[in-house]
């Protein structure tokens, strides 16, 4: 078995090579006949405003996605705080098994926890105080309700006030406090975290527990992988990973699961 974790895409209509390379990979995953699954870790999409939201481009990453599920990969999604919007709708029209934030997926002889990683960037407390809100049920109800021309000028706007709060702060502060993931470990008893979000890709090896930060897609085309019990994480310029798909994609980490 196979295991593939991708996040952070931030697929839009803005990047078709990104949405190029996606479908790509998709059709790559299928030819391969390995038994697979794949999990993407969040923010697939740059926004989501409510799976009623129709455009070309999206319908070709859903038909992707679908064709993917109905040929025997298992699919998973995991919010991110882009895409936290998407709904059953869209989860049926792709085939997808919607896994929740802090997920613990139980291997051979280990166990890795499976998040976006959003929620242990605690030190940014402006944002925290903006994902207490966006995350309430009753705040989602409420804009999803509202016609998609005014979810589509709110969402624009959501994405402005994050890139200037974003330009305001220090590197730091928008990592993930290392104490708090080190606590969600010792409290699941697991050894291994798998999360996007930071766009820092890396194994970080911290006290008796690593953690595998996956990369966003932008510059590179990040991959990583479970096969028994070893992570890698693969990278391709986005003009190589057209070229030369899967094949195209050179490691960049490796790691033994604890
Ligand atoms: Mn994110």
């Amino acid at each position: 078995m196979i295991r593939y974790f991708i996040s952070d895409l931030h697929l839009s209509d803005k990047r078709p090579d990104l949405i190029r390379a996606f479908v790509q990979m998709t059709e790559e995953f299928i030819q391969r006949q390995e038994e697979t699954e794949l999990y993407i870790l969040g923010d697939f999409y740059e926004a989501w405003i409510g799976d009623d939201f129709q455009a070309d481009w999206n319908t070709q990453v859903e038909n992707a996605l679908a064709t993917l599920s109905q040929s025997g990969i298992a699919l998973y999604f995991l919010h991110g705080n882009r895409d936290f919007l998407i709904g059953s709708a869209w989860l049926d029209r792709v085939g997808a098994t919607l896994i929740h934030e802090q997920t613990l997926l139980p291997l051979n002889n280990t166990s890795v926890l499976l998040t976006h990683g959003d929620e242990y960037c605690l030190e940014d407390t402006e944002y925290q105080a903006f994902r207490k809100t966006v995350r309430s049920t009753a705040w989602q109800e409420q804009i999803l309700s509202l016609p998609l021309e005014q979810r589509l000028a709110l969402a624009a706007q959501l994405r402005n006030d994050s890139k200037s709060m974003a330009a305001e702060k220090s590197i730091s502060i928008m990592d993930v406090t290392e104490s708090a993931v080190g606590d969600s470990l010792n409290l699941l008893h697991c050894k291994t975290v798998i999360h996007g979000h930071t766009h820092r890709p890396e194994v970080h090896k911290v006290h008796d527990y690593l953690r595998c930060v996956l990369g966003d897609w932008d510059e590179f085309i990040w991959l990583a992988r479970i096969e028994g019990d070893i992570y890698t994480q693969r990278k391709a310029s986005v003009t190589e990973f057209i070229q030369n798909g899967l094949n195209g994609l050179k490691e960049a980490h490796r790691e033994r699961l604890l």
